[in-house]
């Protein structure tokens, strides 16, 4: 069997996490990697249901998945993550949590710039608007990593350099 790790992508609305982790979860399947990708749409639907965007719930909400893709890693699944994750000392705790080893922070580093250009949800129009309050990286803050295992330039990269370039450094590091 593989090893299990996490991969903890991070950055702003529309950076492309979540789209990424399910580009690479298809690419380690092929590789006959056990994975499960937690985002939005399984998590805060679900398990994290009763949390909003206030900076105490947005804490709540990545403590819970912490503890969770630590569970994953227990059973031998990778885990990969596609939250906001917007505090600094929230993805420590987490990193603390799994441990260093397992623990792969990447950051989609692409610009609210960017982001509110795209916009694919209308969310940033709606943010502007005053629409959705403590909208991230437009009335609440980001915290960018200071040292993250990978950086991806999603807003310039397209999706295949991106999730080639975590395979590089998957198979580089004999984590796959
Ligand atoms: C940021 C919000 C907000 C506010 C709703 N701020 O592009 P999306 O829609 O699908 O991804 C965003 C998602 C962010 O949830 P996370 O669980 O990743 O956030 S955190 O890690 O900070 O807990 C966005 C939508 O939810 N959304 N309101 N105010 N994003």
């Amino acid at each position: 069997g593989h090893k299990s790790f996490v991969l903890w992508f991070t950055g702003l609305s529309g950076a492309g996490k979540s789209t990424l982790a399910h580009r690479i979860e298809d690419l380690l399947f092929e590789r006959g990697c056990r994975t499960y990708v937690f985002d939005g749409d399984n998590v805060r639907h679900g398990l994290c249901s009763d949390l909003g965007f206030s900076i105490e719930d947005r804490r709540e909400n990545i403590r819970r998945i912490g503890e969770m893709s630590k569970l994953f890693v227990d059973a031998g699944v990778i885990a990969l993550t596609a939250f906001i994750s917007p505090f600094r000392q929230d993805r420590q705790m987490v990193r603390s949590l799994v441990g260093e080893e397992d623990f792969i922070e990447i950051y989609c580093d692409a610009s609210v710039d960017v982001c509110e250009k795209r916009d694919t949800k209308g969310l940033y129009k709606k943010a502007r608007l005053g629409e959705i309050p403590d909208f991230t990286g437009i009335s609440s803050p980001y915290e960018p990593p200071e040292n993250p295992e990978i950086v991806l330039h999603s807003g310039v990269d397209s999706l295949e350099t991106c999730a080639q370039t975590v395979m590089r450094y998957l198979e580089d590091r004999r984590k796959i």
